[in-house]
């Protein structure tokens, strides 16, 4: 069977995540002028549960600050921005609303702390995949980024 006889028959989830190419962000049109850039993109692939976390940087290069108010993304049902707070031996994850990006500034989400939740995955992720997921912003509209997969001992 040829490659995109596959993908057809495996249906939109595996195509999502087998597209190969860069993981930088591929502005679209409506952002451009906001100045937003997503970079850094690397997801960790699920070691016990069905959930996987996802790391990245956003940059705001304009003038005005902006918000991160969602994401999407066709491999889960849900993903969701949390925050992870050490309190003692204990570490939680708190989910946040929104993520504010202040104007020429930046906003890390690394491991140990900020990251995208992705819930309800449907399919298998797996190292090596690249996952296409959507951030949704107040004022920039959205982003789309490519989000490479590495097993969990390889994130930063
Ligand atoms: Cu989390």
């Amino acid at each position: 069977m040829t490659l995109a006889g596959r993908a057809a028959a495996t249906g939109l989830a595996a195509i999502a995540v087998g597209a190969c190419g860069g993981q930088d962000a591929v502005p679209r049109a409506d952002s451009a002028d906001a100045g937003l850039t997503i970079s850094q993109t690397i997801a960790g692939e699920p070691v016990l549960d069905d959930v996987a976390a996802l790391y990245l940087t956003i940059r705001n290069g304009g003038a005005e600050e902006d918000t991160l108010v969602a994401v999407q993304t066709a491999i889960a049902g849900r993903a969701e921005i949390h925050d992870q707070v050490r309190d003692g031996e204990m570490v939680h994850m708190r989910p946040r609303e929104q993520v504010i990006v202040p104007a020429d500034d930046a906003v890390v989400f690394a491991p140990g702390g900020l990251h995208v939740m992705l819930m309800e995955l449907t399919a298998p992720i797996v190292a090596g995949d690249t996952l296409v997921v959507d951030f949704l912003f107040a004022r920039g509209g959205s982003l789309t980024a490519r989000v490479p997969v590495v097993s969990y001992g390889d994130l930063p």
